[in-house]
């Protein structure tokens, strides 16, 4: 048996998620949260105190039970494997960390063609610590899908240029209009290198895939379609033997859906700013959609989130496929109390 024709469980096959990133009909709609695992609840908190963000990504026990937290809690439909985008780029040997309260920091950033040189390859074995957690993982998980993840190329870029978060990405930006050549290596580099990633999570039992473009919503369609999606498509490509769905997520992605969706994912993630019957328009036949409840609705009353949750679901009724998410992560002050109800929201508005 080839490593890309793994035996499947059943249950997890069958799973409402799995069917409907796969446009089949589902017994109700699927919910998971982007950033549900670690973040507000104080059972995370608890188990993280002291441990540094990657250290703790290093840890399979540690991983398997904070990705199992919001699963036990919520009773949502997928678990995301915990992790952060810049796990690869750190597993390469990129000296960087994750500073509390900050985010992702380079120490040196990659801003010239020496510098790419410091982005080898991944392999499996640079993150062991991935396969034995998922491992350990799918056997708690039972029927519930677990996703896998990455950042994808520009994203990533956009860190490890600027050497920080940003909020205009000048560095990058720079780099990419100054020295397309450069630019279109540097994103060829890390196309691979998150394709490995992926791959490696997939091995070793993930369900499905969700690449993380959050902030190509920066960029102007001609842009995207010239400098940033030959990349991201690499990535899909690269794992599409596998037949495990992929998605695609980006903020503020409203002007880029239509060429996110030729990218190659098989669901499209989409922020709140884009109603999903207008969404599914832009992105074109074929595929599924997830979101897109403002993410900031949580902290008004719950009347209010089941109001808006409806609209979301209405806007949704047309659709062959759709994923409940939030349009992007769960912010940290969240009450983890307002995603229970919501989740429990929707499966009851949608039970077939
Ligand atoms: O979804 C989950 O619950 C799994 C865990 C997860 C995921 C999917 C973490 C843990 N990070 C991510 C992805 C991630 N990381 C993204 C894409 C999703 C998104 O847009 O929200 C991005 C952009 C990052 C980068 C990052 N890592 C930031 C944002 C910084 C910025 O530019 O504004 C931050 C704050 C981190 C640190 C981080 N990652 C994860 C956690 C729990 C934390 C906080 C750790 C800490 O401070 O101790």
């Amino acid at each position: 048996m080839s490593a890309m024709d793994k035996p499947e469980n059943p249950a997890v096959a069958d799973s409402a998620f799995l069917k409907a990133c796969r446009r089949e009909p589902v017994p109700h709609t699927p919910v998971w949260f982007m950033r549900q695992a670690g973040r507000s609840l104080p059972e995370y908190l608890k188990v993280r105190e002291g441990i540094p963000m990657l250290e703790s990504c290093m840890r399979p026990e540690l991983v398997t039970e904070i990705t199992l937290q919001p699963v036990r809690r919520h009773g949502v439909d997928a678990a995301i494997y915990f992790s952060d985008i810049v796990v690869p780029l750190k597993a390469i040997g990129l000296d960087l960390d994750i500073k509390p309260g900050v985010g992702p920091v380079v120490e040196q950033p990659i801003r010239s063609r020496a510098d790419l040189e410091r982005l080898r390859d991944l392999t499996p074995e640079d993150v062991s610590y991935v396969t034995e957690a998922i491992r350990m993982l799918t056997a708690e998980l039972g029927s519930t899908p677990l996703i896998g993840f990455a950042g994808a190329p520009f994203t990533l870029a956009s860190y490890l240029v600027e050497g920080g978060p940003s909020k205009n990405h000048e560095h990058t930006k720079a780099l990419m209009y100054g020295d397309p050549q450069l630019w279109a290596d540097l994103l060829d580099r890390l196309a691979d290198i998150t394709a490995a990633f992926l791959k490696v999570q997939i091995e070793a039992g993930a369900s499905a895939v969700q690449l993380f473009d959050s902030w190509v919503g920066a960029l102007a369609p001609a842009d995207y379609r010239r400098s940033v999606l030959p990349a991201s498509r690499k990535v899909f490509e690269a794992v599409a033997p596998y037949d495990v769905p992929r998605i695609h997520f980006g903020v503020g992605t409203g002007e880029l859906l239509g060429l996110m969706g030729e990218a190659g994912a098989d669901v499209v993630g989409v922020d709140w700013r884009v109603p999903l019957d207008e969404a599914v328009r832009r992105v074109g036949p074929g595929k599924a959609l997830q979101g897109n409840l403002d993410p900031a609705v949580l902290f008004s009353t719950r009347e209010a989130v089941e109001s808006k949750a409806r609209e979301v679901l209405d806007a949704a009724s047309g659709l062959e496929g759709h994923i409940f998410n939030l349009g992007h992560g769960v912010l940290p002050t969240t009450d983890p109390g307002a995603l229970t109800a919501l989740t429990e929201y929707v499966h009851e508005q949608t039970a077939r």
